[in-house]
């Protein structure tokens, strides 16, 4: 397949001392680390809606990037960029992508043509899976860019936009199902509210629920295995947003009962957005057992937006590495470049040199991240500091067998206490030592 990208061949492996910037110097698919090859671990995606169909529109101007591969009807353009996509997918050896239901297919103006539509997309990708052995990571409803969803959608005030939005999961699940699709995502990007002067909050989040524990029920009976995730972000496009990070989610999922049926899917940007490193959400996802997936990319911390920009941070990546290999790995999830290139990187070439940086520079990460873990001083170090935990006082109070009164009794007879060094900077320069080498 070289009909749409023919300046760009099949990216390979070369090595770090390669100077071909069209090929991976750190992403070797098949070489082994922790006991699974980089491709089991990676679980690379690709993001439908930023790679296929962006064209670099921002407030300021038109796209710089012509999206429509060669064909003036909207189902033809859908068709081609099908194609195009595995053949990107192919050139860059990537396994999954990720897509909205308005991503693959264009909207009708009446929805059971629109699901016509789909359908016959939905054919065409199920033939090229087939062909190639690519696989759906997730899908999801865009339920955030038809006018109708200006109130929200599962939190919308009005029943017939919930419907709208209901039948559009039901669809959507649909989809993700026939194409063997490993999870399903809900982004709440209209789930939110600008002013209090016209919202009912118990009610739009109770709603939110409720369309959620539909599209759970109803995905189950028709065979899904796979996972669904909710995705914090704090805001944008809505001023709040309901999903603002990790730890409400968690909390929503937890009031709502449905903390069984979702786990998360952490996005580095969204994380940097709510005012928390992207390893802070990490981190309590993993400890709460709900670490699903990722998008992988990054902010500018000069601008307070979601730039979805490729991911380059090799720390970041790496403590990212760090918390999926502590979690045992990726089950259903995987790593998702929900990432384009920047509006005035016009030419083909672009998309490919943002897929490698983003590639290699997680490639990268998982290997300091196991270096990080097999040289075990980290973990030693915080092992040691929480020591006192593990026995005598520390044990008891753990076991639940201390009253507030007997730890008063010992505070009274020891009089004062004293506690050792956090020792910080050594341990950032144990890190700068073991990545830089
Ligand atoms: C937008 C979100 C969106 C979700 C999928 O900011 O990142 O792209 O990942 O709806
Ligand atoms: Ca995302
Ligand atoms: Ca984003």
């Amino acid at each position: 397949m070289n009909a749409f990208y023919p300046s760009v061949g099949k990216i390979r492996y070369e090595g770090s001392r390669s100077d071909n910037p069209l090929s991976f110097r750190h992403y070797d698919p098949d070489a082994v680390i922790a006991g699974r090859t980089m491709r089991e671990h990676l679980r690379f995606a690709m993001s439908y809606w930023h790679t296929m169909v962006a064209e670099g529109t921002d407030m300021f101007g038109v796209g710089t990037v012509d999206k429509h591969y060669g064909a003036s009807d909207p189902m033809e353009q859908a068709r081609n960029k099908a194609r195009a996509a595995f053949e990107l997918m192919d050139k860059l050896d990537i396994d999954f992508y990720c897509f909205h239901d308005r991503d693959i297919a264009p909207e009708a103006d009446n929805l059971t043509e629109t699901n016509r539509r789909l359908d016959q997309i939905a054919d065409l990708l199920a033939e090229l899976q087939q062909a190639s052995g690519k696989r759906v990571l997730w899908g999801t409803a865009n339920l955030f860019s038809h006018p109708r969803y200006r109130h929200g959608a599962g939190t919308a005030c009005t029943a017939d936009v919930f419907a709208f939005a209901a039948a559009q999961v039901k669809k959507a699940l649909e989809l993700t199902v026939r194409l063997g699709g490993a999870g399903y995502v809900f982004w709440g990007g209209r789930e939110g509210y600008e002013t209090l002067l016209n919202t009912n909050m118990r009610l739009e989040l109770d709603n939110l629920a409720r369309l959620m524990r539909m599209a759970v029920d109803y995905a189950r009976s028709i065979g899904f295995k796979g996972d669904f995730y909710v995705e914090p972000k704090p805001k944008e496009p809505t001023k709040h947003q309901y999903d603002f990070d990790a730890a409400t989610v968690i909390g929503f999922l937890r009031q709502y009962r449905l903390d069984k049926d979702f786990k998360l899917n952490i996005e580095a940007n969204h994380a940097t957005l709510a005012g928390h490193s992207f390893q802070h959400e990490l981190r309590l996802a993993r400890i709460n057992g709900m670490l699903g997936s990722i998008d992988a990319n990054q902010g500018d911390l000069l601008l307070g937006w979601d730039t979805d920009q490729f991911p380059t941070n090799i720390y970041d990546a790496a403590w990212c590495m760090y918390e999926v290999l502590k979690g045992g790995g990726f089950s259903n999830g995987g790593l998702n470049f929900d990432a384009k290139a920047r509006r005035a990187s016009s030419s083909l070439e672009d998309i490919f040199y943002g897929y490698i940086a983003g590639m290699d520079t997680f490639a990268l990460g998982l290997k300091l991240a196991d270096r990080i873990i097999q040289d075990g001083r980290l973990d030693q170090f915080i092992t040691d500091r929480y020591a006192s935990w593990n026995e005598g006082l520390g044990a008891r109070i753990r076991a639940g067998q201390v009253s507030l009164a007997e730890l008063e009794q010992i505070a009274l007879a020891k009089g004062d206490v004293e506690t050792g060094s956090g020792r910080q900077e050594y341990l950032e320069t144990l890190i700068n030592n073991l990545i830089i080498g």
